[in-house]
């Protein structure tokens, strides 16, 4: 009976275990995941957009299939977690139109512009990098098929932030205009970098019930700390600073004091207000339309393969 499947389930999350796919769950609990799933899978494959900008422009042969490369394993970040996020019973068509029709997010800072080449360096480095502070941990979330898709995520997302960051260096020594580059892309992605982490952990209402079924397992706060203490050493060594007065190193704490984040845009960027959503939503609704013949062609191959 439920309470016995409960108590399982309880105990499963309690031994920091993983919950599969044909598991009991409560219904709150896999409305949890696939939420944050989606969000996740709706990113990487939204993600594509900004940084594609760039791959008809890329200044020599070695930076676009660098950069051809990158965006491709962004989508098949995308069809992995689907994949996962299908194992809980929601199919990918729907997903996608949850996306495109708003009902689902996608992670704010794909709503901002790519003005630069040298924003293609700051995407890999600070976005990249904020994507590894965030997804290390999950590697050890509770449901299965989400951490262990994670695993090989990770891996892949340090080598783009390791070219990012190669990028960037590169440009650091090249002219004063390049540095110019460097810092004015760094100025503009800093603060939204900080805001994917999400709200401050006093205005995050899922963090706590998150937490205690170990589908996350720091609060937004804790990885965004991780973040400044990660990245401050790293712009030294490129060279360039990062837009905060208030950020200082706090002996005491052993870690940086930095400002807050503007929290208003914040919110106006993740309902849909923020400078690029329209455009990624227009874009990815094309994309899925003009792929509709695909899906039906493929629909009809496989139902003559069933009736063979
Ligand atoms: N953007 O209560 P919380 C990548 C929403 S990395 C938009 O704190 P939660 C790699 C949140 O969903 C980016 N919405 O929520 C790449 C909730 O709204 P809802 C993807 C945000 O879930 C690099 C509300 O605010 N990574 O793609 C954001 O406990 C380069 C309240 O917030 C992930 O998705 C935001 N930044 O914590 C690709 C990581 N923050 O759903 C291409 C997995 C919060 O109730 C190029 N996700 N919201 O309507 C997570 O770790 C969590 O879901 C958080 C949010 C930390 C994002």
């Amino acid at each position: 009976d439920e309470s016995e499947l409960r108590a399982v389930f309880e105990a499963t999350i309690e031994r920091h275990d993983r919950i599969e796919p044909r598991d009991w769950m409560p219904e709150a609990y896999r409305k949890t995941v696939i939420r944050q799933v989606a969000q996740h899978a709706h990113s990487e494959i939204i993600g594509m957009q900004p940084e594609g900008n760039w791959i008809t422009r890329a200044p020599s042969l070695r930076r676009k299939a660098i950069l051809l490369a990158k965006v491709q394993d962004e989508a098949g970040h995308g069809l992995y977690l689907y994949s996962a996020c299908e194992t809980l019973g929601v199919s990918r068509l729907e997903l996608t139109e949850m996306l495109i029709n708003g009902k689902q997010k996608y992670s704010s800072i794909f709503n901002y512009p790519t003005l630069s080449y040298a924003d293609v360096g700051t995407i890999g480095w600070l976005v990249d990098g904020a994507a590894i502070c965030n997804q290390v941990p999950l590697c050890r979330t509770s449901y299965g098929p989400y951490g262990r898709s994670m695993i090989r995520i990770c891996k892949e997302e340090s080598f783009h932030q390791r070219q990012g960051y190669e990028l960037l260096a590169t440009m650091m020594r090249g002219t004063d205009e390049q540095r110019e580059m460097v810092q004015e892309s760094v100025n503009r992605f800093w603060w939204p970098a900080l805001m994917m982490f999400g709200p401050p952990d006093d205005d995050s209402p899922n963090t706590a019930q998150s937490m205690a079924w170990g589908i996350k397992r720091n609060t937004n706060d804790d990885l965004r700390q991780r973040m400044v203490d990660m990245t401050v050493p790293q712009a030294k060594a490129l060279g360039v600073t990062l837009p905060d007065p208030e950020l200082r190193w706090n002996e005491e704490r052993q870690s940086h004091d930095f400002g807050s984040p503007d929290w208003d845009e914040f919110k106006d960027v993740i309902t849909g207000n923020g400078p690029c959503n329209t455009q990624r939503i227009a874009h990815r609704r094309r994309a899925h339309e003009d792929g509709a013949w695909v899906r039906e062609a493929a629909m009809a191959f496989a139902a003559r393969g069933a009736e063979a």
